[in-house]
């Protein structure tokens, strides 16, 4: 892991509907991301928050049927810029949401410095939607899809190339609310699934070690694009789109720290924080705590 880390805050809200995710980034920063990850010894640069809307005044076009089109893409054009520019500044970027739809803008600036770059998908859903499979129209859940050159021109060519990732290099955890052309897509490019069947049944450690010993053969780098709602809402209670049984506290820590482990990181987001819908931050604070595993925190 490089020593030099950049948080670049977020505030986007116009990928899905509901009020207050845009303030995740103030939420997470408040909870100590900052003085936690110094903490462990790296050396941070805070990048401050990407400017983001204002919200289009038609913000639902029924011919697409994506919300905010224009305003989630323009907002996820500077965020790919600026991981592009902290990359090539030799920082780990660790991106703070900020609803999900923030993923195209960061894959795009990472994507760019990789030959095959894997990704990690931690979340209850897929988001392989595109305008015609979506049921919600929020583009919050399309930012995989529009990764893999999958929907909206706009979206998929966000920082100016398509594709971002390569199908075979993507492992899913956690899902267990996907929409039908979701489970298409997912059959039909060969995408690696670990649902809370697998995580049940085979238990986080097999999960991990099988997704790592899976990226690390085909990949220079990996992304962790983690939603909050990968977890379980008793655990993380202040996200839009709460999913009952999911991922456990201790199995993400166990996941964060099997990765810090195998060192194959090179970049990550955690995003879905909605302080709004929190109970006294516990959400926020639940992240900041994973991302101190994620890089390495040790208990003893
Ligand atoms: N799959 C649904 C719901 C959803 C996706 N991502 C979140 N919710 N957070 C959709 O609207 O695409
Ligand atoms: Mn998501
Ligand atoms: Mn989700």
């Amino acid at each position: 892991m490089r020593n030099e880390i950049s948080i670049i805050g977020v505030p986007m809200d116009l990928g899905q509907t509901r009020r207050g995710v845009d303030m995740g980034p103030s939420a997470i920063r408040y909870a100590g991301v900052i003085e936690r990850i110094e903490g462990i010894g790296y050396t941070i640069y805070d990048e401050g928050d990407i400017e983001i809307g204002p919200a289009e005044r038609i913000h639902n076009d029924p011919e697409t049927n994506l919300k905010n089109l224009k305003a989630v893409a323009e907002g996820n054009e500077k965020l790919a810029g600026t991981v592009d520019r902290v990359i090539e500044e030799g920082r780990f970027p660790l991106v703070l949401g900020g609803d999900h739809s923030i993923a195209m803008g960061t894959l795009a600036g990472v994507s760019k410095h990789y030959d095959n770059l894997g990704v990690i998908w931690y979340d209850a859903h897929g988001d392989l939607n595109t305008g015609e499979t979506s049921p919600s129209g929020n583009i919050h859940g399309m930012p995989l899809a529009a990764s893999l050159g999958i929907g909206h021109p706009t979206l998929t060519n966000i920082g100016g190339y398509t594709p971002k990732v390569k199908p075979e290099n993507i492992v899913i955890i956690g899902a267990r609310s996907l929409d039908v052309g979701e489970r298409e897509l997912i059959k039909e490019r060969g995408i690696k699934v670990y649902t809370m069947h697998e995580v049940d049944r085979l238990g986080m450690t097999k999960v991990m070690e099988e997704a790592i010993t899976y990226l690390k053969g085909r990949t220079d780098g990996v992304h962790l694009s983690l939603d909050l709602d990968g977890l379980d809402p008793h655990d993380a209670p202040g996200v839009g789109t709460p999913v009952i049984g999911g991922i456990s506290y201790r199995e993400s820590h166990l996941a964060m720290e099997m990765l810090a482990e195998s060192g194959i990181i090179t970049s990550a987001e955690f995003v879905e924080v909605n302080p709004i819908l929190d109970e006294r931050n516990k959400t926020a604070t639940v992240a900041v705590a994973l991302m101190g595993s994620l890089l390495g925190e040790k208990l003893l």
